[in-house]
């Protein structure tokens, strides 16, 4: 197979949560297990886009620290050669793709994010650095040619706006660079399937299934969050919502709280999706199913809290040095060939 260039990123505006760990985290370790020798593995902080709504400032640098011995905790190993970790601030390449390339991208593409109305509707004062969000995580992928970005299905918008970016300024500056540009992030059904699902993973919240699972929206009982004591994880499990169908199927529309608990059930243990559904189905008892889960999520924040407590800030600080020494060589050789495109450089 072709070489790969592997790429993703968690926001560190707060703790992660079990849908970041399930949406995000654990497809990097799957990749990363399956790594070739001449694929490149980039995991980073987006610390920029920490802040597009309202965060605690005074301990950003430490939650950044944190965030990423969650991500040693789990299982990426930062000691591979192709392996690189870094904070998107430490490498001002992104920032000065992301302006060019909002000169590229249209309001009317940005507004029709749903992300961005989301969160718009639930806040007020609204930064502008919220609306052009997906221009930067464009920005964050077309610098390293990353082909395959495993995210939640809430991101896919988000992917399919940065081919759409990449793929405008191919043809607009083919003359100047025969081969393209920018190498393009493969379309949403080739990320599934690199990830191997058959469906975009989305964390609903166990108090409104609903909706997704989310850092920035106030849901204590909705949220498992890494640093929950697995005690109140389990609690919040085992007061999930569920419906009065009474009998348990894996059907998003009708029993979202039940679907997501049987999400849960799967991702969190050892059978497979189609296992799952089969054990579980036509069954009466909530309470069972709730109780599996919740045994899982505690036996799983029981281990990655041990495992992130012995971590060091320094040892972090040092991995995310020397990430960020090469993802600074990689980034402005192809920032260089943008600026040289556009006439910005001989
Ligand atoms: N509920 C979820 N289920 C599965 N995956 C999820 N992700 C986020 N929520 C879920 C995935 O986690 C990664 C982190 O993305 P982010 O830091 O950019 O945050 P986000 O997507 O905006 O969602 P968060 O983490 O809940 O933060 P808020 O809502 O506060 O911004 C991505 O791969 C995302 O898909």
């Amino acid at each position: 197979m072709s070489q790969k260039t592997i790429l993703t990123g968690l926001q560190a505006n707060s703790t992660f949560h079990i849908g970041n760990y399930v949406g995000a985290i654990l497809p990097m370790i799957n990749a990363q297990k399956n790594l070739g020798a001449d694929d490149m593995f980039l995991m980073f902080v987006p610390d920029l886009h920490s802040f597009t709504l309202p965060i605690n400032h005074a301990n950003f640098y430490q939650q950044i620290l944190d965030n990423v011995k969650i991500y040693l905790a789990a299982g990426i190993n930062p000691g591979l050669s192709n392996t690189l970790l870094y904070r998107q601030s430490f490498v001002p390449a992104h920032s000065e793709l992301a302006w060019i390339l909002s000169c590229f991208s249209y309001m009317g593409e940005m507004g029709r994010m749903t992300q961005y109305k989301d969160k718009s509707e639930k806040h007020d004062n609204i930064s502008v650095g919220l609306f052009t969000y997906p221009i930067l995580m464009a920005a964050d992928i077309l610098l390293y040619g990353a082909q395959y970005i495993p995210l939640g299905d809430d991101q896919k918008q988000h992917i399919e706006i940065a081919r759409d970016i990449a793929i405008r300024m191919n043809n607009k500056f083919e003359l100047q660079a025969p081969n393209g540009l920018f190498t393009l992030p493969k379309p949403w059904k080739e990320q599934l399937d690199f990830m191997g699902v058959s469906e975009g993973i989305r964390i609903r919240s166990l108090s409104n299934p609903e909706k997704k699972m989310s850092k920035s929206t106030i849901d204590p009982k909705g949220t498992i969050l890494l640093s929950d004591t697995p005690q109140d994880a389990a609690k919040k499990i085992m007061s999930a919502q569920t419906d009065t169908i009474g009998e348990i199927h894996w059907d998003w529309e009708n029993q979202p709280g039940v679907t997501n608990l049987l999400q849960l059930y799967y991702l969190f243990g050892i059978e497979t999706r189609e296992e799952a559904i089969n054990y579980w189905t036509g069954k009466t008892r909530y309470g069972d199913l709730k109780k599996e889960v919740a045994d899982k999520i505690e036996t799983f924040l029981i281990d990655m809290q041990a495992k992130t407590r012995v971590i060091q800030d320094k040892e972090v600080e040092t991995i995310l040095i020397n990430g960020e020494l090469q993802a600074n060589l990689i980034s402005k050789k192809t920032l260089n060939r943008v600026q040289k495109v556009l006439g910005l450089r001989r």
